[in-house]
């Protein structure tokens, strides 16, 4: 079962789009892992986006993930990292397709309500980089069977 990295950055948070986030992928079938509603660091922002040090958006994006608070979440399912990123739509808001959470509330690549994990082994790490291993927890919901095929 992959499992992928959500936040709902500090614009959602802001914008009271918490529920709307979380409400889309538990809609969708996915299985919440593990959730916390935190202040995020300077030094946990620039691991998270160590990839894109260098770049001219990155000063920006430190900030922007730093400004408040975000809710972090896990969530699990087969094919977690691609249904979440598809759900979130494109990283500029202009393209994502329509119904996606970027398109619905989004309109700048630098405001756009969300991270997701990328790959299932990104996927891993930023699991691990936010969360400790007591705070996942692994259950079963009644309907998993109606959702999940095995
Ligand atoms: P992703 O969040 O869709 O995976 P990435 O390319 O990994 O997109 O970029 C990380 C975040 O950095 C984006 O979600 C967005 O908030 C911000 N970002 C990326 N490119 C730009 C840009 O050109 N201008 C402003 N912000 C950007
Ligand atoms: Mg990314």
């Amino acid at each position: 079962m992959e499992r992928t990295l959500v936040l709902v950055k500090p614009d959602g948070v802001q914008r009271g789009l918490i529920g709307e986030v979380t409400s889309r992928l538990e809609r969708r079938g996915l299985r919440l892992v593990a959730a916390k509603f935190m202040a995020v660091s300077r030094e946990l922002a620039e691991t998270h986006y160590a990839i894109h040090k260098g770049k001219a958006f990155y000063d920006g994006l430190i900030l922007y993930i730093t400004s408040a608070p975000v809710m972090a979440m896990v969530w699990e399912g087969p094919n977690a990292v691609a249904a979440v990123r598809q759900t979130m739509g494109s990283t500029r808001p202009t393209e994502a397709a329509p119904g996606s959470l970027r398109h619905d509330f989004a309109l700048e690549m630098g405001r756009n309500l969300t991270h997701a994990s990328d790959s299932v082994e990104n996927g891993d790490q930023e699991v691990a980089l936010w969360f400790k291993a007591g705070e996942l927890i692994s259950w079963e919901r009644s309907n998993d069977k109606w959702i999940f095929e095995k």
